[in-house]
């Protein structure tokens, strides 16, 4: 009898640092630049180094986006800091294909899941070391971080999913994690 073949997971995710190596992994960084126009405080922003790096993100996407057929993963590393009194934090999207979830495992940090329906309702959940979190369907979700470390989050979600950032870029969310009287306070903005 021959021995069926066994192979190596062609990725391997360091379950203590939440970096991700292997076959098909990709990387991309955000800086401050990047995000012109999403913080409260534009002054503020536009006063610091463009180029200091708020986070990087490493994925492994086995379809490319929007085409069926597997889970893809990815882990953001979020830096600690902030622009005026909000938290360093991601873009933030809905999905383009609105049906889909997404979930979200922290590795290590302290942060805040900002999650936002279609009526703008907007909530967060707190990020801690093995919190696991669900992004319901038709949910926008951005990440801030509140600690002095940086927030490491492990996301994943099915390739068919695709990205959708267009209310985002024009409306913001409804609410912002800012820094109020020395701790993480979700803020309703109020919009014009
Ligand atoms: C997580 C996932 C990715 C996302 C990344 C950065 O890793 O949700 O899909 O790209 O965070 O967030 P954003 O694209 O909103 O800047
Ligand atoms: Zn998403």
């Amino acid at each position: 009898m021959s021995a069926a073949k066994i192979s190596s997971a062609p990725v391997i995710l360091d379950p203590q640092t939440g970096v991700l190596r292997g076959t098909g992994v990709t990387e991309s960084a955000k800086t401050l630049r990047q995000l012109a126009g999403y913080f409260r405080d534009e002054t503020a922003r536009a006063a610091m180094n463009p180029e200091t790096i708020l986070y990087r993100v490493q994925s492994y996407e086995p379809q490319p986006e929007g085409v069926e057929g597997a889970i893809c993963c990815a882990t953001t590393f979020l830096m600690p800091g902030k622009v005026g009194d909000e938290y360093f934090m991601t873009r933030g999207h809905y999905h383009a294909a609105q049906d889909k979830p997404e979930m979200e495992v922290t590795v290590s940090g302290e942060g805040i899941l900002i999650l936002m329906d279609q009526n703008r309702q907007t909530r967060a959940e707190i990020m801690r070391p093995g919190s696991v979190h669900t992004v319901p369907p038709r949910t926008a979700h951005r990440v801030a971080n509140t600690g002095t470390q940086p927030l490491v989050f492990v996301s994943y979600w099915p390739s068919e999913t695709g990205h959708d950032y267009g209310e985002i870029v024009s409306r913001g969310f409804s609410g912002r994690v800012r820094e109020i009287n020395g701790a993480p306070s979700l803020v309703p903005v109020e919009e014009a």
